[in-house]
């Protein structure tokens, strides 16, 4: 049986691909979806996708993931500069997670420059585009596969 990464992300990024291309490109969530089913390709691992600008339903998928899914691929927009309560619910799951952000935040607003979550993440991928969820996914499978990579 395939083991499993659940993809989050937060608030607005339903919006990808409609506004603000310049910003965040031209790919939609749709395209962000695929992108992580692409990366898990046949390492055995499925993708469940999740979107929701609420931060209780971002937390209860959190929480789900901890009865059926190995490791989380998280954008929490706006929320990670602000929830205790994401951060609270990673750690309470206990499982490995990589922070993801479409564009650079440390050369944004300085109020995007702290994260409650990168401390407690396994990895942290910014400024990379949607090429950043590529990046996680495949992090996260060679990590739970023991493959080493430098
Ligand atoms: O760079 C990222 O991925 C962010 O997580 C995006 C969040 C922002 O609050 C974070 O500081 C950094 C905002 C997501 C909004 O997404 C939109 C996409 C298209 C059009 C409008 C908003």
């Amino acid at each position: 049986m395939n083991r499993r990464i659940l993809v989050v992300n937060g608030p607005n990024l339903n919006l990808l691909g409609t506004r603000e291309p310049d910003r965040y490109g031209p790919g939609t969530l749709a395209d962000v979806e695929r992108i992580a089913v692409d990366a898990a390709g046949e390492s055995g691992f499925d993708i469940r996708a999740v979107q929701s600008n609420h931060e209780g339903e971002l937390i209860d998928a959190i929480h789900a993931a901890r009865l059926d899914c190995d490791a989380v691929v998280i954008n929490a927009g706006a929320l990670t500069h602000t929830s205790v309560a994401l951060r609270d619910a990673l750690l309470g799951i206990a499982l490995p997670f990589a922070e993801v952000h479409i564009t650079n935040v440390h050369a944004r607003e300085e109020f995007r420059h702290r994260s409650l979550l990168s401390d407690v993440a396994d990895c942290v991928i910014v400024g990379a585009g949607l090429q950043g969820y590529d990046f996680a996914v495949r992090r996260l499978v060679a990590d739970l596969t023991r493959i080493a990579v430098a």
